[in-house]
């Protein structure tokens, strides 16, 4: 029974108002917190002030489960998953909780009663922003997950201010805006005031041999700064189990420096605040490559040290022994951004809490396992040893012994050799010296993975190759997967009612079960249902684009779409030149007959990526011309839709025919837009990447259009000497396409506004689009004529989501907890008290 309730208060048996989930108490519950939370009267009330009522509404029924998932854990010891990541790109929490409440239905009930409309209260949340694209969003899907898996997990990170930026399309171009996401307040969030971790920051360290003759150090640092928890409950899907997202707010030890402050020196007082506060206000807004920003370092580890501080406190509570914090709690390393990590548990165990080294590097090496998301090899994370030694003296100090034993080992393994030295080696001596973070986070792991099958053989013959050479044991593949609660049941109500109707609702939880569609991709009437479902999707899309770009689009041409962050080896500018050559094909011969198609984008660019916001300029740019032009006729439409987010990509999914995968192969780790595509009935035109290469083989190739050139041929001609010249010149069709960029027919005459993309692509062309074109233009033409036969495009369409299966990430997680993590289930009951 829980110790929630004082002894001899009555345990209240009757339905209340924060468990209830009757109509009636709904209603009076949204009531009730409007005056008492939000304390407003119903005719003075804002949307938001609803939004708000109903929120804490849903969240009281949270709540419950989350308080007895903690005690449940607590009382069972269990062995617990942390999920280290910089980036949680949740998307909005209200109705993805009404799904997993099972409550959508009572609360719409009630919300229209109340003379409110739920999407417009669902429409009113700003969406937490706290990542920047793939690697943050599948951060936020294991979460999912995990609590639906029932695992007992936490999920550790950063509480940015303001996360990813908003984005405008001004004449054309990207601009960025400040995401003030917390401006209204957050229901989702409990602050933790009382849980609040030191993390010190520079200055200097010092050694002395104690009383019982063993060496210490001591770091005195320049400053402190406080990690304070900020929790979110994340509840899994008709499952009492409700895991806890612990994000970190960096505070000021002291608000004044009282010294300063006697002197007279107000502004130099209250400036140390502002430099602590600082560290979680914004998320860097790069994808993969980073510069090396003390910032960007500082964000790294104070929400290591916060969150490694927080689970030493929890184990504890009930385990003095910290040789055995291993076999409690297991890290995973969501890509480099915490590996510091390793340095920071061996400093807590060793400096903090006295370990030997030896005991405290065994608790380390068997804590932490790393995933690596991305080959780029420009995106390898590297910090000066300078700026490590300014800021982390004594962490380099720890790396510096790390690395030491580590070579010795090394070169055990290689003896009198210096090449594997110095490409594992954790210090980078080839110019100035650099901390490699990919490799402290290899010799600091149990496990190593990639996130699709090709990413992770192209690892261990790459980037990881020497890593792989001696560990071998460590290295597996775990092929990313996403949520279908929020990427097909709250996104696609129409098609989730669809396939209910034919085969129940287990898929949800079970998407192999999506299997059982497969002999309906034969059935006519089902068919018709599947096209209607997709066709009100369309409609419904369109809508949107007319309201947020005045473009109209035709809900009956080919929908395809690109939505991802804007980056070269992406390839939306590939896209772009088979709109461009369909253009010219129309200009030849007004009177053609080709498939209508709507093709739309979406997605952001760095700020400080020139090309990727020069791509963007060229889409809207392209779109101006297309779309105004009478010979056109209406039969393409391209639209670039601003500020892609998760929101926005609920939209998107349901309502896809076409889903471009067009990177250079060999360079996209996963990619998971892919998946959320497919499982909505999308057909995918895509190179043989990532994630691609398994979702081909899973549909069937027949159900898949391919194009371009494998990685080992891209290798080859990268080997030879690539020429993309010899593409051009031998392609007339091609040749004429870059010719009409260059001669200023979509920049109004100007010729150099897009001279910088041209001359990339005919002088070095580093992503291949020269070598791949003809064949994405060859596919696309399959594609034209597939879309024509509406009968089979639907039957490859269902057969498409009915084979989605592997893709959910419950089989991700499923794979992480018996290889690597090796956690099982916890059934949370529902105990006692306010039920
Ligand atoms: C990424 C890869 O580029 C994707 O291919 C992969 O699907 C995801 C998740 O594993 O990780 N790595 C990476 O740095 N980003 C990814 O999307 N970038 C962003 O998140 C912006």
């Amino acid at each position: 029974m829980t110790s929630l309730i004082p002894e001899g208060c009555p345990i209240v048996a009757v339905e209340d108002d924060r468990t209830g989930t009757s109509l009636e108490t709904l209603k009076r519950a949204i009531m009730d917190n409007l005056f008492y939370l939000q304390a407003r009267f119903p005719s003075v009330a804002s949307r938001n002030d609803f939004y708000m009522a109903l929120s804490y509404t849903v969240r009281d029924r949270l709540l419950q489960r989350w308080i007895s998932t903690a005690e449940t854990y607590l009382q069972q010891g269990s062995r617990t998953v942390c999920y280290f990541s910089a980036e949680f790109l949740l998307g909005p929490h209200l109705g993805n909780n009404l799904i997993n409440l099972g409550i959508r239905q009572e609360v719409e009930e009630a919300v229209n009663e109340l003379g409110l409309d739920i999407e417009e209260l669902l429409n009113q949340e700003e969406e937490p922003g706290l990542g920047n694209g793939g690697l943050g969003r599948l951060a936020a899907c294991y979460l999912d997950s995990m609590a639906t898996l029932e695992i007992p997990s936490f999920g550790y990170g950063i509480r940015y201010e303001f996360g990813i930026f908003d984005q405008e399309i001004r004449d054309g171009w990207q601009v960025e805006v400040t995401d003030r996401w917390l401006r209204y307040g957050n229901p989702w969030e409990i602050p933790r005031p009382e849980v609040r971790m030191p993390v010190k920051f520079g200055g200097h360290t010092r050694s002395y041999t104690d009383s019982d003759g063993h060496y210490r150090v001591i770091w005195d640092a320049h400053h402190v700064v406080e990690g304070v928890a900020y929790d979110t409950p994340i509840l899994g899907y008709r499952v009492n189990t409700a895991n806890t997202l612990r994000l970190w707010r960096a505070e000021a030890v002291e608000s004044f420096d009282f010294q300063a402050f006697n002197t007279g020196n107000y502004y130099g007082a209250v400036r140390d605040k502002i430099t602590s506060e600082n560290i979680t206000k914004v998320l860097y807004p790069n994808d993969e490559p980073l510069q090396g920003k003390e910032l960007r370092l500082s964000q790294q580890y104070f929400f290591s040290s916060s969150s490694l501080q927080d689970m030493i406190r929890i184990y504890l509570q009930h385990n003095p022994d910290l040789s055995k914090f291993h076999q409690k709690f297991t890290v995973q390393l969501n890509d480099t951004h915490p590996a510091i990590s390793v340095a920071e548990l061996m400093r807590l165990l060793v400096d903090d809490h006295h370990l030997d080294w030896n005991t405290a590097w065994n608790v380390t090496q068997h804590t932490f396992a790393y995933t690596n998301h991305t080959l780029l090899p420009e995106a390898l994370e590297k910090w000066p040893i300078a700026l490590f030694q300014y800021l982390l003296p004594r962490h380099l100090e720890i790396i510096f012994e790390i690395n030491q034993r580590f070579l010795d080992q090394v070169r055990l393994h290689y003896p009198g050799q210096s090449d594997p030295l110095a490409r594992l080696s954790i210090i980078d001596e080839s110019g100035e010296r650099y901390v490699r973070m990919a490799n402290l986070a290899c010799v600091g792991s149990y496990a190593i993975n990639g996130v699709a099958a090709l990413h992770t053989e192209l690892l261990k013959a790459t980037v990881l190759h020497d890593f792989y050479q001696l560990y071998p044991e460590r290295f597996s593949n775990k092929t990313n997967g996403v949520t279908p609660r929020r990427w097909v049941v709250l996104s696609n109500p129409g098609l989730t009612g669809l396939i209910s109707e034919q085969i129940g609702d287990g898929w949800i939880k079970d998407l192999d079960q999506l299997g059982q569609l497969e002999p309906l991709a034969n059935d006519h009437h089902f068919r018709a249902c599947w096209g209607k479902t997709k066709h009100d999707n369309k409609v419904a899309l369109a809508e949107h684009i007319q309201a947020k770009t005045g473009i109209i689009v035709d809900p009956n041409s080919l929908f395809d779409i690109q939505v991802k962050r804007i980056h070269e080896y992406k390839r939306q500018h590939l896209n772009v030149l088979h709109i461009i050559t369909l253009y010219q094909q129309i200009k030849d011969n007004p009177h053609l007959d080709i498939t209508p198609r709507t093709f739309i984008f979406g997605g952001k660019a760095a700020p400080g990526y020139f090309t990727a916001k020069l791509m963007i300029k060229l889409i809207t740019a392209v779109g101006d011309v297309v779309n105004r032009d009478p010979d056109v006729a209406g039969r393409l439409k391209v639209v670039f839709l601003p500020d892609y987010n998760v929101t926005f990509g609920q939209r998107v999914y349901p309502a896809a025919d076409l889903s471009e995968q067009i990177s250079t192969a060999g360079l996209e780790a996963s990619g998971t837009g892919n998946m959320k595509f497919s499982m909505n009935g999308a057909l995918t035109i895509g190179t043989l990447d990532g994630a691609n290469v398994e979702i081909r083989e899973e549909v069937g190739a027949e159900n898949f259009f391919l194009f371009g050139l494998t990685t080992p041929e891209v290798q080859a001609l990268g080997a030879k000497g690539y020429q993309p010249w010899d593409y051009i010149q031998s392609n007339p069709q091609l040749k004429r396409v870059l010719d009409l960029i260059a001669s200023g027919h979509f920049s109004h005459g100007d010729t150099n506004l897009f001279q910088p993309l041209l001359s990339g692509l005919w002088n070095q062309d580093k992503y291949y689009l020269m070598a791949d074109y003809q064949s994405y233009i060859d596919c696309q033409q399959q594609v034209s004529q597939a879309y024509q036969n509406r009968e089979q495009w639907l039957a490859m369409s269902i057969l498409n989501t009915a084979r989605m299966g592997k893709f959910s990430s419950d089989r991700s997680i499923q794979d992480y907890c018996r290889d690597i993590w090796h956690v099982s289930p916890v059934i949370i009951k529902l105990n006692g008290g306010y039920q």
